[in-house]
C-alpha cells in the first residue's frame, strides 16, 4: 500500500511510518515541524534527544534500504496539501498531524484559536484534496477518547441507538470534550462524518485512548531512530510524566483526587490499530469510528502502578487540579472493533512499566525540573507561562504571512 503518515515527525507518527516501512508499504511523510516550534516556545525539550526528519529518514535508509518521502508543509495551507497528495498518490492517508496537547489548547485565546484552526481547517484542506482527486483513498484519522467525555452512560464505539418518544435511530454519540483541543478533534468527526456522506469518501475515525510508551521495534534499532519523549507539564501524558517523576524522586503529580479514569495503550498496540486499520479499510462512503485504546485505569492506579515499582518509596502528591473535569466517575467504554480485526494487546504489566522506567532512568540528566509543573489553569483565560529565553513561535493563521500573525505567551 502507499501510506502518507501525516505528522510523520511527531511522537506517535513517526514510528508509525518506520513500522509501515518495515512491513512492506510504501511510504511518505508529511510535516511542518510545528511540535518542534512549541518546545522552543514553552523552553522544553524530548526528554530523549531526537534527530531531526532528514537525518531520521537516511538512517532508515541506511539501515534498512528501505526509503520514506518527505514533504515539508503546513496542511493548513491548501495548496501544500492537494500538491503532496497529488505528487504522492497515496492508497490511504494516516493523519496525526494535529496540535494535541489539551492544556496546550488552554493557555489563552490565542493557542485556542491556533489550535482549532490548525487542526479543524487541516483537515477540512486533506478532505477537499481527497474528494477532488481520488475517493478511494481512504483516511484514517487520529481521534480521541477525550470526544466523548465522561458521562454517566457505557461509551459505545461512535455511534448509539437511541429511542425517543418511540422512533428509533442510531445517532452519533453524545460528545462533551474536556478542552478546546479535544473539541477540535469532534468538529473533526462531525466534517469527515459529512464528507463521508456527501462526496463518499472512505474514512476511519480513531478514537485513540492516551498513549504511553517509547520504544518500538524500529526506533530501537538506532539512536537517530528514536522517538519524543514529554514529560512537560504541557505536552507530558500522564503515564509517562509519572516515569519521568519517579526516576527524578519528584512527587507524582496527580491532579485532584485522581479518579480520573481513561482508556490508555501502549505506543506499539498504536502502530498495530493503524496497520489494522488501513488493511481492512472503511467501505465507500463509510465513515466509521474505532475506539482505539486496550484498558482503563483511573490516574490514580497509574500513580500506584508506578510507585509500586520503587516498592511505595516514591510519594503521591495529589496537587489542586488545574484542569475543569470530574475527578470521580463512571467510566465503562467499548473497544472490541479492534479486537475483533484482530488486535493483540500489549498491556500495562509491571515488566512494561519496568522497561518505560528503564528509558526515564536512562535519559534523566536531560530532565529540567522547572517544566514538570502544570503551568495552565482552565479557569483562567491566561495562563502566563514562565519560559526559557527568547520566545519563537509562530501561530499562523491560513492566508496569513507568518511574521504578521506570530502571536507570542507573555513571561
Ligand atoms: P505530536 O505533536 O508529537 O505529533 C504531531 C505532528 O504533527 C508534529 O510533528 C507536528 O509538527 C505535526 N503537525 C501539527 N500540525 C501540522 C500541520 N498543520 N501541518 C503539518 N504538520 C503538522 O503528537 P502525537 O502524540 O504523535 O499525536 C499524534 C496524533 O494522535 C494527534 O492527532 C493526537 O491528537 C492523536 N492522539 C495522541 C495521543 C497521545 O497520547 N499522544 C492520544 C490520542 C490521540
Ligand atoms: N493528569 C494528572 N497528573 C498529571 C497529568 C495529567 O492527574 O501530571 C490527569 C489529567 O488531569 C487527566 C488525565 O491525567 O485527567 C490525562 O491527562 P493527559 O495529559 O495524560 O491526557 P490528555 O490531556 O487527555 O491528552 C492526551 C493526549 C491527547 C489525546 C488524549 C487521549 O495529549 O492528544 O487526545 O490523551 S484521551 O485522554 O483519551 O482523550
Amino acid at each position: 500500500m502507499k501510506v502518507l503518515v501525516l505528522g510523520g515527525d511527531g511522537y506517535l507518527g513517526w514510528p508509525t511510518a518506520l513500522y509501515l516501512s518495515r512491513r512492506g508499504h510504501q511510504v511518505g511523510v508529511v510535516d511542518n515541524f510545528a511540535r518542534r516550534r512549541y518546545d522552543k516556545e514553552l523552553g522544553v525539550s524530548s526528554l530523549v534527544p531526537i534527530a531531526d526528519l532528514h537525518q531520521r529518514v537516511r538512517r532508515w535508509r541506511d539501515i534498512s534500504g528501505l526509503v520514506i518521502d518527505t514533504f515539508i508543509g503546513d496542511l493548513t495551507d491548501p495548496q501544500f496539501t492537494s500538491e503532496t497528495l497529488a505528487s504522492f498518490r497515496p492508497d490511504a492517508v494516516v493523519h496525526f498531524a494535529e496540535q494535541r496537547s489539551a492544556p496546550y489548547s488552554m493557555i489563552d485565546r490565542s493557542h485556542a484559536v491556533y489550535t482549532q484552526v490548525n487542526n479543524v481547517v487541516g483537515t477540512l484542506n486533506l478532505l477537499y484534496a481527497i474528494a477532488e482527486q481520488d475517493r478511494n483513498i481512504h483516511l484514517v484519522k487520529l481521534g480521541t477518547m477525550g470526544e466523548y467525555g465522561t458521562p454517566n452512560i457505557d461509551i459505545e464505539e461512535g455511534f448509539l441507538e437511541i429511542t425517543h418518544r418511540g422512533r428509533t435511530d442510531i445517532l452519533p454519540y453524545p460528545k462533551q470534550p474536556g478542552s478546546f483541543y479535544h473539541l477540535s478533534k469532534v468538529h473533526d468527526s462531525h466534517n469527515i462524518m459529512f464528507a463521508c456522506r456527501t462526496w463518499g469518501l472512505s474514512a476511519t475515525d480513531l478514537n485513540q485512548g492516551i498513549v504511553y510508551g517509547h520504544e518500538t521495534e524500529e526506533t530501537g534499532l538506532h539512536p537517530e531512530l528514536a522517538t519524543r519523549f514529554d514529560y512537560d507539564g504541557v505536552f507530558g501524558t500522564v503515564l509517562n510524566r509519572f516515569c519521568v517523576q519517579a526516576v527524578t524522586g519528584h512527587p507524582l503529580t496527580v491532579y485532584g483526587s485522581g479518579g480520573q479514569t481513561r482508556g490508555v495503550l501502549n505506543i506499539l498496540d498504536t502502530l498495530a490499530c493503524v496497520e489494522l486499520a488501513l488493511v481492512n479499510p472503511a467501505e465507500t462512503g463509510e465513515y466509521r469510528v474505532f475506539n482505539q485504546f486496550t484498558e482503563s485505569h483511573s490516574v490514580s492506579e497509574m500513580a500506584t502502578l508506578v510507585a509500586d515499582q520503587y516498592l511505595g518509596k516514591v510519594v503521591i502528591d495529589h496537587v489542586t487540579d488545574p484542569r475543569v473535569e470530574q475527578e470521580e466517575h463512571y467510566y465503562r467504554a467499548a473497544h472490541t472493533k479492534l479486537l475483533d480485526l484482530g488486535l493483540v494487546p500489549h498491556l500495562l504489566d509491571p515488566s512494561v512499566l519496568r522497561h518505560l522506567i528503564d528509558v526515564a532512568d536512562r535519559h534523566k540528566g536531560n530532565v529540567d525540573p522547572g517544566v514538570i509543573r502544570s503551568r495552565v489553569e482552565w479557569r483562567s483565560t491566561s495562563s502566563h507561562l514562565p519560559t526559557d529565553g527568547e520566545l519563537d513561535v509562530t501561530l499562523r493563521l491560513p492566508g496569513e504571512a507568518p511574521s504578521v500573525a506570530g502571536a507570542t505567551v507573555e513571561n
